[in-house]
């Protein structure tokens, strides 16, 4: 059976990943880029390289967009709103929910089927079983198109609302990049006294890792509100330890910032009568 034609804006890594998923997948994949010549290792496997984004979007049924951010894929895809009608644009650049639904408002306007996306996987990882991606908007143009977008890791459709897969997506990164403070932190506060990096990462990523699994136990008490439930390190024990965290930074000569925001917190729950509570009521403190 034929694999449907597909166009790929924007050639930066994840775009040129994505890119030749399509075309080492078999799909016909024309391709195009702001600057030219990023399109020449695809024109080598295959991929027809479009002289402007005109020729790139009347070139396939499915248009996946991966640029650097929401302006850009907004002054890209502005001047060829006509070309797009009737086709499926699968957005897969970076963005916020609310960016994502005024996208699809835009799309709505003038014809278009919108999928959002939300990429979870670096370019090398793209194709491999590690990698994952987000979608959310028109679930008929996601189901057609689903053989296609497999090729690029495991979708989840995670609803109908534009705006969902930017939320996974962007809390997602949230996750880690809290891991990645914590984490930069302990390596410089090894480095401090001259403990190879590269001996304490594999105890600091295999400690991470077995603390992580805590994280649906975790959901469940946020989820319900029930901070007392399943108690196993109370609050008020987290709290005491936390400050010989923030007095070794403090003595070691390393600004604690990455890690500071959480004492206060911490400190605060435990003062309002929680002390006896999971560490997780702290996101009490942030509801506004
Ligand atoms: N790379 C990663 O690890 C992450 C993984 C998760 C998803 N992100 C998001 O993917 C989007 C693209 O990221 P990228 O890695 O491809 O980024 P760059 O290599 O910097 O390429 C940027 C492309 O955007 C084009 N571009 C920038 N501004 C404009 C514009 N005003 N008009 C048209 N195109 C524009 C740029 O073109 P050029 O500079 O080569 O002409 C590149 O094609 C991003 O949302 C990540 O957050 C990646």
């Amino acid at each position: 059976m034929s694999k449907s034609p597909v166009t790929v804006l924007g050639l930066g890594a994840m775009g040129t990943a994505l890119a030749t998923a399509f075309v080492t997948g078999g799909h016909p994949t024309t391709v195009w880029n702001r600057t030219p010549g990023k399109a020449e290792p695809l024109a080598a496997l295959g991929a027809a390289a479009a002289g402007d984004v005109a020729a790139a979007v009347t070139a396939s049924e499915l248009v996946v967009v991966c640029l650097l951010d929401h302006d850009s894929v907004q002054e890209t895809l502005a001047p060829v709103a006509a070309e797009l009608a009737g086709r499926t644009l699968v957005n897969l650049t970076n963005g916020t929910p609310a960016q994502a639904r005024e996208m699809a408002r835009w799309a709505a306007g003038h014809g278009i089927a919108y999928v959002d996306g939300g990429i979870m996987a670096i370019p090398p990882g793209i194709g491999t079983a590690q990698a994952f991606l987000l979608y959310s908007g028109s679930r008929p143009a996601f189901d057609t198109f689903a053989p296609a977008l497999e090729l690029l890791g495991t979708p989840h459709f995670v609803g109908e609302d534009p705006g969902l897969a930017a939320l996974h997506d962007i809390a997602l990164l949230s996750g880690m990049y809290g891991m990645f403070a914590g984490a930069f932190h302990a390596l410089a506060l090894v480095g401090t006294e001259r403990v190879p990096a590269a001996e304490f990462a594999p105890m600091l990523r295999d400690f991470v890792t077995a603390m992580a699994a805590g994280i649906p136990h975790y959901a469940h008490q946020i989820e319900t509100g029930d901070y007392a439930s399943g108690v196993v390190s109370n609050i008020a024990m987290q709290s005491a330890g936390f400050t010989n965290l923030l007095d070794t930074a403090e003595s070691q000569g390393l600004s604690a910032e990455l890690l500071a925001a959480l004492g206060p917190l911490m400190a605060r729950r435990v003062a309002e009568g929680h002390g006896a509570e999971d560490v997780t009521g702290i996101v009490e403190l942030l509801k506004r």
